[in-house]
């Protein structure tokens, strides 16, 4: 088994001079350097087959996300410029609870609370460029994969897109790049697939998406919300509505969960994707489980990043990677490449 990376330079457009942390603006966690680690490390290692994505396709987009919220992130820096602002696009103002809310704000400030999940992501002049880059990354990974050209794929995504809704943005994430790996799975023939988040945050905007879906299957590992961002998300008792209903799998822990306990989940989490019977997986790798991570509670270590991959490996399914989170900057590298390594080594 060999691992195609697919990546693309544009990611680099979204560089937001600051994120608000702690009543700051501090540099964003989530910045332009984090894909060069990885880039070092995959060819330190010799992943040398990394190219670029082909075209970005719409279609499997706008099946998956609000078409005003797509229209709106298209739009929203030159509404932004045109109103006379000079800075990053950050919200201010968004939907709380007991207010109507019933109408779009055509004020663009207005309009970025209203579809925004969180504030603390900013919209910047080639946000919108670097997040289809992104996801054209995810979607031609997903291609190599579909197509029976490969058993595995890793999409080298920036920005991220797990926490990305039907029509909201936020905790990085503009256009949810796995959901739409996942989706075209299913155009493509496959009739059940499985996503399987291991970031630390829960993956809030995948659940959303398939909420109500049977024909995919989001488990997610994460940092319970009572302590952890998106704090709204991520319970237990979340477990899909209507024909989701039993889809949806959450699998939160708290502050300081070690590998042995955190695996005792991936084990749940691998049981339910046999039991479900998928066609195909998509796994939303964040690596900020690691015990380094700035933003983080979980005490990951980079040899248990290989371990996990080893054991997703195992599943035998044709696989897409789609790169999340992971703020580790100096260990982020080696702990994406050594889930790879662990991956390929089964
Ligand atoms: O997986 N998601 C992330 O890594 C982003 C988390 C954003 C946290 C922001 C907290 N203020
Ligand atoms: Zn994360």
């Amino acid at each position: 088994m060999s691992m195609t990376v697919f990546f693309d330079e544009a990611h680099r457009q979204h560089s937001p001079k600051g994120e608000l942390h702690g009543g700051e603006l501090v540099e964003p966690f989530e910045r332009p350097s984090r894909i060069d680690f990885i880039l070092d490390r995959l060819e330190l290692k010799g992943f040398c087959d990394i190219r670029r994505p082909d075209r970005f396709d719409p279609a499997p987009v706008f099946q998956l996300h609000d078409s005003g919220y797509l229209n709106f992130l298209e739009t929203a820096w030159d509404d932004w410029v045109r109103e006379g602002f000079s800075g990053d696009l950050i919200p201010t103002t968004i939907p709380a609870r007991r207010m109507p809310a019933n109408h779009c704000p055509e004020n663009i400030d207005g309009k970025a609370g209203w579809y925004a999940m969180a504030v603390e992501t900013s919209i910047t002049q080639g946000t919108w460029e670097a997040a289809k880059a992104s996801c054209a990354s995810a979607q031609s990974a997903l291609r190599h994969v579909s197509s029976g050209e490969a058993e595995c794929a890793f999409a080298l995504c920036r920005p991220p897109g797990h926490h990305a809704m039907r029509d909201m943005f936020g905790g990085y994430c503009f256009v949810n790049n796995a959901a739409v790996a996942a989706q075209m799975f299913l155009d493509s023939g496959a009739a059940r697939v499985a996503i399987l988040d291991i970031d630390f945050h829960h993956g809030n905007g995948t659940q959303d998406i398939f909420y109500d879906r049977s024909d995919v299957l989001f488990i997610s590992l994460h940092g319970h919300p009572k302590h952890a961002f998106p704090y709204y998300s991520g319970y237990a008792g979340e477990v899909g509505t209507g024909d989701g209903s039993g889809y949806n799998l959450n699998l939160p822990m708290g502050p300081g969960t070690q590998y042995d306990e955190w695996c005792g989940a991936l084990e749940t989490a691998t049981g339910r994707i046999r039991e479900f019977g998928a066609d195909a997986l998509v796994v939303s790798l964040g690596v900020d489980a690691y015990k380094d991570d700035p933003i983080s509670f979980f005490r990951l270590e980079s040899k248990d990043f290989i371990d996990c991959g080893r054991r997703i490996s195992g599943l035998r399914l044709p696989t897409v990677i789609v790169m999340e989170g992971g703020y580790a900057i100096n260990e982020i590298g080696v702990n994406v490449v050594g889930f790879l390594e662990g991956f390929l080594d089964n």
